[in-house]
C-alpha cells in the first residue's frame, strides 16, 4: 500500500488509531478508504458494492463505537470489508478469499474486532441480543449493535430477534442500512414500508408525536434537544420497528459524517431498544458499482478503469445449465413456477423471470418460507421448482421434512453450489445435503458427473411426483454438451463406466472425473452412481462381489454421506467387502481455491489415487478395522468394512 496515495489510512492499525483523529479528517479517511477498498477488491475479487455503500457508517461506528469492548454484530459480513480495513487487516486485504489469507465473511477466529462469525444472512440482531443480555446478566456497561440491510431484514429470523428483544429491558441498537437493494432490487411488503419512510410521506407532521414520545424515554429530551440539531430525520411513532418496541429514528444520510456521528454519539448515551434507520447508496463513488450495484455485489477481480472482468470462462456453468432448463421445461409446462429466495441472479433465473414474470417469486432472504410456499403451490397442483444454494437449505430443513416430504409433495430442489465453494469458504461450503435429505423418507436425489446428465436430472426430478432434489457444484463441469432434450433418466440406475479388476470405485457426481483418471492408474472398475437415492442396488451389491475393495468418493462430508449409504446397504446385505469412503473430513474446510481445498481433502486423481494406494497396501497386511491417520488425505480412509 502506498503511503502516497493513502496518507490517512495508512496511519490507522487499529480503531484506536481512527478515534485518535479529528472529526474533521474523517472525510479524507472515507475517501482514501473507498479508494483503498476498490483498488483491492479489483485485484482479489469479493464483494465490493455492498462494502462501499457502508463506508461511512463503519468510519462512524468505531469512532463513536469502542471497539472491541463494545461490540459491532454485522449482517452477514459480505459489506465488512471497510471494518476489515480499519480493525488492523489492511494490509492483509490483498490475500483476501485466499487460501491462507482473509476470510470474505466474518470470523471470530481472525479478530476480535469480528463480534460474531457470519456469512449467512439475518443473524445479527438475535446474536447482539444476545451479547446485549449477557452484558445486562454481568453488570458490564458495553454496548451491542446489530448492522444489517434491508435484504437481510426480509428473513424471519430478523423478526424472531425484534420480537423476542422487544419484549426485554436490554440496551440494544440496531442499525439498518437500507439502500433499497439485496443481492438484486429489494422486493416484498417491508421494502414499500422502508420507502413510504423514505418519500417523507410519513413523517410530515410528526414531530410533536416524537417529542411526545421522547418524553418518556430515559435521557431523551437532552438527546432530543441535542440531536435536532444535526438531524434532518425524527423519531417516528407509528413505524413498524416502533409496534415492535424499538424507538425507531431516521432516515438519517448514511453518507453524512457529521448526521452520523451525532446520531450515533446520542444514541450511545441511551438505554432501552434503539433502531436507526440510515439510507446509503450501494457501490457508491464508484461510478461502475453505482450503475450497476447487482454485478458489483460479489465480482472476479476487474479492470478498475472499465469495471470489465478480467478474465471469464466461455464454458456454461451448471447455473447455466439450470437455467436453460428451467426455461425450456417452463415453456414446456404451464404449470411450472419458478421460487428463488433472494438469489435471482446467483441462481441463474434472470431469464425465467424476464420470460415467465408471471410464474417467477423471489420471496426474500425467507429459505423457511420459499420451501413452504412451494408446499402450498404443489397442493394446488403447480408444479414448484426451488432454485437454491445447498448452503442455504440447511435453513429450511423442517419445512423440507415436515411440509414437504411428509405430505410427498411435488417439488423440486434445484441445489446449486453443492460441494466445496472455492473462495466463499465455510460458511458457503455446500457438503451437508446429502446428509440431511437421504433420511427424509419420500426424497430422490441425484448428483450429476456432468452438465448433459445435470439437464437430464433435472427433468427426471421435475417428471417424479414427489420431492425431488438435484444438486450440482459451482462453477463448469467437464464440458459436455447438454442437448435439447427435457425427457427424464430411468429412475435408480446407475452407469458403470469402466470395468476393471480388484477395485471399483463408486463416484457420485462431481467427482467422476477424477475417479476416472484415478481409475487408469490402477485399472480399476468405475461406477458413476447418479442416484444417492434410491441407490443402485443392484450395481453396488454386484461391485461388492466382483472386486476386492470398493471406493465410494462425493464432494461431500464423509459422515453421513453417500458412502455411508453404500455402507448401510453392504451392512443390510451382510455382504463383506472392505469400503473405503472418500469425500470431505470431518473439519470445516476453509477458502481457497476450487482445486486445491480438492487437493486437501483428497478427492483430486492423485489423492484419490493415494488413498486406495494406502488401503491396498494395508490390505496385504492386516483385515483389520480401520485405517488411522494424520492429515486430512488419510482421514478419509474411514473404517474397512
Ligand atoms: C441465509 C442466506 N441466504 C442468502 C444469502 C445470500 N446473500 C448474501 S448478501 C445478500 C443480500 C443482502 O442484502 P442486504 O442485507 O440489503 O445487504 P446489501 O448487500 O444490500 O448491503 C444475499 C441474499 C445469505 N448470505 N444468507
Amino acid at each position: 500500500m502506498s503511503e502516497f496515495h493513502y496518507p490517512l489510512l495508512g496511519t490507522i492499525d487499529s480503531p484506536a488509531d481512527l478515534r485518535g483523529l479529528g472529526e474533521r479528517q474523517l472525510e479524507q479517511l472515507a475517501s482514501e478508504l473507498r479508494e483503498f477498498l476498490i483498488e483491492s477488491v479489483a485485484t482479489t475479487g469479493g464483494h465490493l458494492a455492498a462494502g462501499l455503500g457502508a463506508v461511512e457508517l463503519t468510519i462512524a461506528l468505531h469512532y463513536t463505537f469502542n471497539t472491541p469492548q463494545d461490540r459491532l454484530v454485522w449482517d452477514i459480513g459480505h459489506q465488512a470489508y471497510p471494518h476489515k480495513i480499519l480493525t488492523g487487516r489492511r494490509d492483509a486485504m490483498d490475500g483476501l478469499r485466499q487460501q491462507g489469507g482473509l476470510s470474505g465473511f466474518l470470523s471470530r477466529e481472525e479478530s476480535e474486532y469480528d463480534a460474531f462469525g457470519a456469512g449467512h444472512s439475518s443473524t445479527s440482531i438475535s446474536a447482539a441480543l444476545g451479547m446485549a443480555m449477557a452484558a445486562r446478566q454481568t453488570g458490564s456497561d458495553r454496548r451491542a449493535v446489530a448492522i444489517i440491510g434491508d435484504g437481510a431484514m426480509t428473513a424471519g429470523m430478523a423478526y424472531e430477534a425484534l420480537n423476542n428483544a422487544g419484549d426485554s429491558d436490554c440496551d440494544l441498537l440496531v442499525v439498518l442500512n437500507d439502500n433499497e437493494m439485496s443481492i438484486s432490487p429489494n422486493r416484498g411488503a417491508l421494502q414499500n414500508h422502508l420507502s413510504r419512510l423514505l418519500s417523507g410521506r410519513l413523517y410530515t407532521g410528526m414531530r410533536e408525536g416524537s417529542k411526545h414520545i421522547l418524553t418518556n424515554m430515559p435521557g431523551a429530551r437532552r438527546f432530543l434537544g441535542r440531536w435536532e440539531e444535526h438531524v434532518k430525520g425524527m423519531i417516528m411513532p407509528g413505524t413498524l420497528f416502533e409496534e415492535l418496541g424499538f424507538n425507531y429514528i431516521g432516515p438519517i444520510n448514511g453518507h453524512d459524517l457529521p448526521t452520523l456521528l451525532s446520531t450515533l454519539r446520542n444514541l450511545r448515551g441511551l438505554h432501552g431498544r434503539q433502531f436507526l434507520h440510515v439510507v446509503t447508496r450501494k457501490g457508491k463513488g464508484y461510478h461502475h458499482a453505482e450503475q450497476d450495484p447487482c454485478y458489483f455485489h460479489g465480482v472476479s477481480p476487474f479492470n478498475r478503469e472499465t469495471g470489465e472482468p478480467h478474465t471469464g470462462s466461455s464454458r456454461k456453468t451448471y447455473t447455466g445449465v439450470f437455467s436453460d432448463w428451467l426455461c425450456d421445461m417452463a415453456d414446456a409446462d404451464k404449470r411450472l413456477v419458478g421460487i428463488t429466495p433472494a438469489m435471482c441472479e446467483g441462481s441463474g433465473m434472470q431469464r425465467f423471470a424476464e420470460q415467465h414474470a408471471g410464474r417467477y417469486y423471489d420471496v426474500g432472504i425467507a429459505e423457511q418460507h420459499a420451501l413452504t410456499f412451494a408446499a402450498g403451490l404443489a397442493c394446488e397442483g403447480q408444479k414448484p421448482v426451488v432454485a437454491i444454494y445447498s448452503t442455504f437449505l440447511q435453513r429450511a430443513y423442517d419445512q423440507l421434512i415436515h411440509d414437504i416430504a411428509l405430505q410427498d409433495l411435488d417439488v423440486t430442489l434445484a441445489i446449486d453450489r453443492a460441494g466445496l465453494v472455492g473462495a466463499d469458504g465455510a460458511t458457503h461450503a455446500g457438503v451437508f445435503d446429502i446428509s440431511f435429505l437421504r433420511c427424509v423418507p419420500n426424497m430422490l436425489i441425484m448428483a450429476p458427473a456432468d452438465e448433459r446428465e445435470c439437464r437430464q436430472m433435472l427433468s427426471t426430478a421435475y417428471h417424479h411426483e414427489g420431492p425431488a432434489a438435484v444438486r450440482y457444484p459451482r462453477g463448469t463441469g467437464p464440458g459436455v454438451e447438454t442437448g435439447t432434450g427435457l425427457e427424464p433418466l430411468p429412475l435408480g440406475k446407475a452407469a458403470i463406466c469402466r470395468r476393471g479388476r480388484r477395485i471399483a470405485i463408486l463416484a457420485f457426481g462431481s467427482v467422476l472425473e477424477a475417479a476416472l483418471a484415478a481409475a487408469d492408474e490402477i485399472d480399476a472398475s468405475v461406477v458413476n452412481m447418479r442416484y444417492v437415492k434410491p441407490l443402485d442396488r443392484e450395481v453396488v451389491l454386484a461391485m461388492a462381489q466382483q472386486h476386492d475393495l470398493l471406493v465410494t468418493v462425493e464432494e461431500h462430508a464423509i459422515a453421513g454421506g453417500a458412502g455411508s449409504a453404500v455402507n448401510e446397504l453392504l451392512a443390510a446385505e451382510r455382504c463383506h467387502c472392505p469400503t473405503i469412503n472418500l469425500g470431505v473430513p470431518d473439519r470445516f474446510i476453509d477458502h481457497g481455491d476450487h482445486a486445491g481445498q480438492l487437493a486437501q481433502c483428497g478427492l483430486d486423481a492423485s489423492g484419490i489415487l493415494a488413498a486406495i494406494t494406502a488401503s491396498d497396501a494395508s490390505l496385504q497386511t492386516t483385515d483389520t478395522q480401520s485405517v488411522t491417520a494424520g492429515h486430512d488425505k488419510q482421514e478419509n480412509l474411514r473404517g474397512y468394512r
